[in-house]
């Protein structure tokens, strides 16, 4: 396939006169920030079973197996910074900024990661601006559809009760047990009595995220957001992951116009307009700036 043009003025074009714009977002985006990604070069599932550890069947099988994994996902995310791609949306996010580029659009960043670094590139560049009166918006700037690390779900089915933490450790059974995990060994005995239990019931809880075959977060509000969009922005996914990965499809089909920012070719460039290869910490904030 040929390649898309990476032209900025171009895309900057497309960008002042786009009236709704996405954002999507992969593991790549956090890989600056010290986040290993899940499929490409040192990606998580060549090192670990996907389907024993991000499938309901794999944590009923062995939810000791599930946590350590988890548990050394949290406490990575826990040490990590929101990197330079993050800042850059999060500044757009912003509609005083954003508008200069873009005047009068709405934007939102569906991110599938579950790490949490856009929440807090976010609530940084808000929390470092005056917010003008004039800028309610009726839109979510971050939707995190593969759930959150931190998000704490009770497994028992009458009760269901989440709630976030970010305790470190979530609790002693687990302590220390990263250690294995970065060495690529997980301990497959470690007693459901010693792993986190739900604050409310008692119950076996698990990481709040979405696994396979699990229903993604926040779909009905995605769906409309993607059915008026006219500029889809896919950052660091390998666009194979669905229903994440048929957005930009759907966006173009409808007549809009899709930018991918990856480290390198992948699935979604079908669908792409302009493409801008390279580091998204690189592109991403000359692109946006
Ligand atoms: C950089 C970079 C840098 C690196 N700069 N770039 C056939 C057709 C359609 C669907 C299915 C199907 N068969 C099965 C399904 C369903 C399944 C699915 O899609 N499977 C596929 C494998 C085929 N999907 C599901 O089960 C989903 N649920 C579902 O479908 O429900 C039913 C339904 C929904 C809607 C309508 C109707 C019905 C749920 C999927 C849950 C995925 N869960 C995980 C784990 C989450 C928790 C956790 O984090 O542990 O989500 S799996 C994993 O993959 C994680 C990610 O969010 C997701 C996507 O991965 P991502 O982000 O793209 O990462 P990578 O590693 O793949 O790519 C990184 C990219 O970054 C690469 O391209 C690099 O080049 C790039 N990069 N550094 C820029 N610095
Ligand atoms: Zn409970």
């Amino acid at each position: 396939m040929a390649t898309p043009p990476t032209i900025i003025p171009a895309f900057q074009a497309t960008l002042g006169s786009s009236s709704h714009i996405l954002a999507i977002a992969g593991a790549g985006l956090s890989a600056a920030s010290g986040i290993p990604t899940f499929r490409g070069h040192g990606g998580m599932w060549r090192k670990y079973d996907a389907m024993s550890l991000a499938t309901p069947e794999g944590f009923h099988e062995n939810p000791s197996l599930v946590w350590q994994f988890y548990h050394y996902r949290r406490e990575t995310a826990l040490k990590a910074r929101f990197n330079a791609a993050h800042a850059a949306i999060a500044s757009f996010s912003l509609p005083w900024i954003r508008h200069t580029l873009a005047p009068g659009s709405t934007f939102t960043l569906i991110t599938q990661n579950v790490d949490g670094l856009s929440a807090r590139a976010l609530e940084t560049a808000e929390a470092s601006m005056t917010i003008p009166e004039s800028s309610t918006e009726d839109q979510p700037r971050i939707l995190e559809m593969h759930g959150r690390l931190f998000d704490v779900l009770c497994s028992s089915g009458s009760c269901q009760h989440v709630e976030y933490n970010a305790t470190s450790p979530i609790c002693e059974g687990l302590d220390g047990t990263e250690e294995m995990v970065s060495g690529g060994t997980l301990d497959p005995d470690i007693p459901v009595e010693s792993l986190p239990r739900c604050s409310k019931c008692g119950s076996l809880a698990r990481p709040g995220v979405v696994w396979f075959g699990e229903m993604p977060q926040h779909l009905d509000t995605i769906d409309q957001l993607v059915k008026r969009a006219d500029l889809c922005i896919v950052i660091g996914t390998s666009s194979t992951v669905y229903p994440a990965a048929g957005y930009a499809r759907k966006i173009k089909r409808n007549g809009g116009k899709v930018a991918v920012f990856n480290l390198e070719r992948s699935e979604g460039d079908e669908a792409a307009d302009y493409l801008f290869l390279g580091p998204c910490e690189d592109t991403l904030p000359r692109a946006l700036g």
